[in-house]
């Protein structure tokens, strides 16, 4: 029997209708969604996990994608399935609660996988197959025993898998039109082991990396779909493996950049890269202008708690201007809520972010995540209060904290309402224009950013609030950095939108 036909008993000889489902997120600082609609585009990134599991699905099944970020599921779309493929993060679970409703009532199969399944499974009774941890690894079990109608409920594993095995996605499911961005992995897992942080519980310590012509081949299939936007790189830490990186990815990225217009690359790393000069000029050189940085919290106590020991002992501030320096703009997280944290910490916080030139930075409050050593603290201490929401930027927290709530609440709420105010963001976005260093690339002007130009001079520059600081960071950008241009367009969108989100926590 053909593995793509479905089993002989149920399901008759007939192909496969595989619908791969991604839930909706909400309108947090991370959807971009009020930033997205100057660029018309209704995502920031595609649902990478779910483009790999079908890589992974038999060659001959038919598959679909329904991104509800991007497209809303009809019910002819349902109809049209056999078995429905549904991902999740917690962020997305009340999405994720209503399609599997609208799955169930339709008399679907559900098969479901990614960090939601994996961390809380057992809270979704109504999904029939729970494909947990990595797809490379459960996935063939599950699909043998699925075709052969002898499916069990869960297929998990302590493994970790070989990248070298994985897939390319298959971004041709996706309308790239939708989005701004898109994703490539190179590595999964990181060598540090913060205590709030769930990614090393899912993927390990030991950075797993694919090869460089796998990145290479992947890149090159976004090429032939006519991709020429940016690329974010979704590696837990991208410098995990320094050395397969210097040796291998850069060099390969370097020269396939030379015979292509510049595609930016941003990604997500560790401090400790602004100790590596080398490693940040090969990073700029292969197209990388952005990266994500985890600093969480100014205050050394802080950091020795959560155990992010390759944040203690140094200069924080120089460390970022460093690496902006080097051509790699500095998105920060930042977390309040430690326990070591007194009424202090939030105008230390608000002074960092000020002093660094961090124009995005992300603060959250300190949530303890399923699976994390963070979380079993709380249960062992007896503080956990509730289910975190998944999202650490709602202004809420799911364990009882050292701090007087209302105080954490109210210092939160001060941080948020100075660092995305006009006044100060504007200043921001001057001091890292100013130490910033352009990228070694170059990159087209896309007509969307001469869109988002006049849309934004009118949004931001006659209606907005703002509208001074817009006027003027333009003028002083023209004057001082007049190649920064797009960027401080850019950066004056993202405040609008980060304004917008954070306005029913500011109020
Ligand atoms: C890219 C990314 C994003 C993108 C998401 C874009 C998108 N459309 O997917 C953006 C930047 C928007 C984002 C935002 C957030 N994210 Co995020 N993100 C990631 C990141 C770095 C990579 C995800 C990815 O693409 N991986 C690559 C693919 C190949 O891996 P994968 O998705 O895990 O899929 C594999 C398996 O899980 C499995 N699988 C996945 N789905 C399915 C489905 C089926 C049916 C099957 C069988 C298997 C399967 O198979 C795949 C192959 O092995 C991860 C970290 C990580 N390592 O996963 C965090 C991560 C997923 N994010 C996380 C969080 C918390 C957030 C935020 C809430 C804020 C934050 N603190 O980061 C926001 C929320 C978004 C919002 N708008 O509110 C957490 C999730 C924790 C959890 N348990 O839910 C993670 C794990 C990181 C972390 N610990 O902070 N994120
Ligand atoms: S450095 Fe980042 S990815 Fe690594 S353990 Fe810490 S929080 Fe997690």
């Amino acid at each position: 029997m053909g593995l793509f036909f479905r089993g002989a008993g149920e399901y008759g000889r007939r192909l496969m209708h595989a619908l791969l489902l991604y839930p909706g997120f909400p309108d947090t600082f991370w959807s971009f969604k009020h930033a997205l609609k100057f660029i018309r585009k209704r995502a920031s990134l595609p649902p990478l996990g779910l483009l790999t599991v079908a890589a992974l699905l038999p060659e001959e099944w038919d598959k679909r994608l329904i991104d509800v970020n991007v497209q809303p599921l009809t019910d002819r779309d349902l109809a049209w399935a056999d078995v429905v493929l549904l991902s999740a993060m917690i962020v997305q679970r009340p999405s994720a609660e209503a399609l599997i409703a609208r799955c169930k009532a339709a008399g679907k199969t559900i098969v479901a996988g990614g960090p939601l399944f994996t961390s809380e499974h057992e809270q979704f009774p109504a999904v029939d197959h729970f494909v947990l941890n990595e797809a490379e690894l459960t996935l063939p079990a599950f699909l043998r025993d699925f075709t052969q109608c002898c499916a069990r409920r869960v297929y998990a594993t302590k493994e970790f898998a070989d990248l070298r095995s994985s897939p390319a996605p298959l971004w041709a499911l996706a309308d790239l039109r939708r989005y701004a961005s898109m994703s490539l992995q190179y590595s999964r897992g990181c060598p540090f082991d913060c205590e709030f942080c769930d990614v090393t519980v899912k993927f390990g310590h030991a950075p797993r990396t694919k090869s460089a012509a796998q990145v290479i081949t992947e890149l090159d299939g976004l090429y032939r779909l006519g991709w020429r936007g940016q690329v974010f790189f979704v590696d837990d830490n991208l410098i995990g493996n320094k050395r397969a990186l210097k040796i291998e990815l850069l060099p390969a990225l370097i020269e396939w950049q030379r015979h292509r217009h510049g595609i930016p690359f941003y990604t997500e790393a560790s401090i400790n890269l602004a100790d590596d000069p080398k490693l940040m000029a090969q990073m700029s050189q292969a197209g990388f202008d952005g990266v994500f940085i985890g600093i969480e919290t100014p205050d050394e106590s802080g950091l020795l708690e959560c155990n992010k020991h390759q944040n203690q002992r140094r200069d924080l501030v120089a460390d970022v201007k460093r690496i902006q320096r080097a051509g790699l703009q500095v998105q920060g997280g930042f977390i309040v809520g430690f326990d070591s944290d007194t009424p202090a910490i939030f105008q230390r916080q608000v002074d960092f972010i000020q002093r660094s030139g961090i124009v995005t930075a992300m603060v959250g409050l300190l949530n303890a995540l399923p699976d994390t050593r963070l979380h079993a603290r709380m249960k062992r201490e007896g503080r956990l209060l509730q289910r975190s929401t998944g999202d650490n930027v709602d202004g809420t927290t799911n364990f009882v904290s050292r701090m007087n709530t209302d105080t954490l609440r109210e210092g939160y709420r001060r941080i948020l309402a100075h660092i995305y105010a006009p006044g100060p963001y504007y200043r921001r976005v001057r001091t890292f224009l100013r130490e910033y260093r352009p990228p070694r690339i170059t990159v087209r002007l896309d007509w969307r950013q001469v869109l988002a130009f006049f849309h934004s001079s009118v949004r931001l520059g006659v209606i907005g609030r703002e509208r001074f600081q817009y006027w003027r960071l333009l003028t002083w950008t023209l004057f001082h950095r007049p190649r920064h241009m797009p960027l401080a367009v850019t950066l004056a969108i993202y405040g609008h939108h980060f304004r917008r989100c954070s306005a029913a926590l500011t109020r």
